[in-house]
């Protein structure tokens, strides 16, 4: 592996499918990353059981993740691609921070009121220390960035507040204060049947979204469906506000296609939407079928991802190891 002065580390949950909105706000991302950072990668199996998964299902969708990561282009022999439950320093030292952060912090965090909803008393512990778990992720290996998008925002500043009252508590300079990191800010990808909300692996709705498996037929139905209004489509930005649906559609469009949304605007700009569809549907497959042909293949090699992920924790393995050691001693646990 090439010398790095500077580290990312980012997640993905094994929640489910990888959607568009996971392939075009993060890990398209990591793909450029990964040339300029030393990175790691890792597949966050102890964060999706925060919300219920079944045994069997997990395990499929951790190595199907882990297989949509190489097949977009993180390369496992550049950065170390690895699933957290298999490098236990994660559990432990976000224990250690659950000690350190404060109530009153965690109360503040927006997205466990989204997920946990009206049902509070019945969300998981586990979801409420999340952003807990989070920290320790990024402190065990001391990373210095972390790409996020826009909603993860409030974490990584838990992340920093955490850092800085273990440093300020036990008296020592040890954790860095991490940066966010965002490249190319696609913002957020909405449901392709609710423009105010994010496209996400675990909506009920399989149209909602587009899935890094969903085949050239799937992709053009679920894009043909997408719910739009009945404006035509404008000539400039200014004209999609207030139309969550429409442009969240240009959006996806500039995103694939790398162009400004104003110029999506000025070429669709009077029609309606059905032949704007069809070429988003036509772009869709060309950018994600090759992603989806190599994901394929990797899943049907369970034995070779199943090893990436192994020698993978073992690279993290070694570089957390020394820096928990260092936790225990500053906490004051006997070695
Ligand atoms: N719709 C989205 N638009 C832009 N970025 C997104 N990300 C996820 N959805 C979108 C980014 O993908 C990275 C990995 O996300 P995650 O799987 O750890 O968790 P998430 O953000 O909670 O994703 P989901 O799909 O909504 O999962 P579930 O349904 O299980 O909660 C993150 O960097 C995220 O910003």
């Amino acid at each position: 592996m090439t010398e790095f002065k500077q580290r990312i580390f980012s997640g993905v949950q094994p929640s489910g499918n990888l959607t568009l909105g996971n392939y075009l706000g993060a890990i398209r991302n990591w793909v450029a990353l990964q040339r300029i950072y030393e990175s790691i990668f890792c597949v966050v199996d102890l964060h999706a059981i925060t919300v219920w998964q079944d045994p069997e299902t997990l395990r499929d969708a951790t190595r199907e993740v882990a297989a949509g990561l190489i097949a977009c282009g993180i390369d496992p022999a550049e950065c170390i691609i690895f699933n957290q439950s298999q490098v236990p320093g994660h559990a432990e030292l976000a224990w250690i921070f659950n000690c350190v952060a404060r109530m009153g912090w965690l109360n503040r965090m927006t997205q466990f009121k989204e997920k946990a909803g009206k049902n509070r008393e019945r969300a998981s512990v586990g979801l409420y220390v999340y952003p807990d778990l989070m920290a320790a992720d990024i402190m065990l290996y001391k990373a210095t960035h972390v790409p996020v998008g826009a909603d993860q925002k409030q974490h990584l500043e838990l992340t920093r507040d955490i850092a800085q009252k273990f440093n300020s508590d036990y008296g020592v300079d040890f954790f860095p204060l991490v940066e966010p990191l965002i490249l190319k800010d696609t913002g957020r990808v909405m449901s392709l049947r609710d423009g105010s909300a994010k496209m996400s692996k675990s909506d009920p709705s399989e149209n909602s979204r587009i899935n890094l498996t969903d085949d050239r037929d799937t992709i053009a139905k679920k894009i043909r469906k997408a719910r739009t209004d009945s404006e035509p489509i404008p000539s400039d930005l200014p004209g999609l506000e207030g139309r969550p649906e429409a442009k969240n559609l240009i959006n996806i469009f500039a995103a694939l296609s790398d162009q400004a949304g104003e110029d999506i605007c000025k070429e669709y700009g009077g029609q309606g939407f059905a032949a704007f569809k069809k070429d988003l549907a036509e772009l869709s497959v060309s950018v994600l079928g090759p992603i989806t042909q190599e994901m394929k293949r990797l899943c049907d090699e369970k034995t070779f991802v199943d090893q990436v992920l192994k020698e993978g924790s073992e690279k993290a393995g070694a570089i957390s190891e020394p820096i928990l050691k260092t936790v225990h001693n500053i906490v004051g646990f006997l070695q």
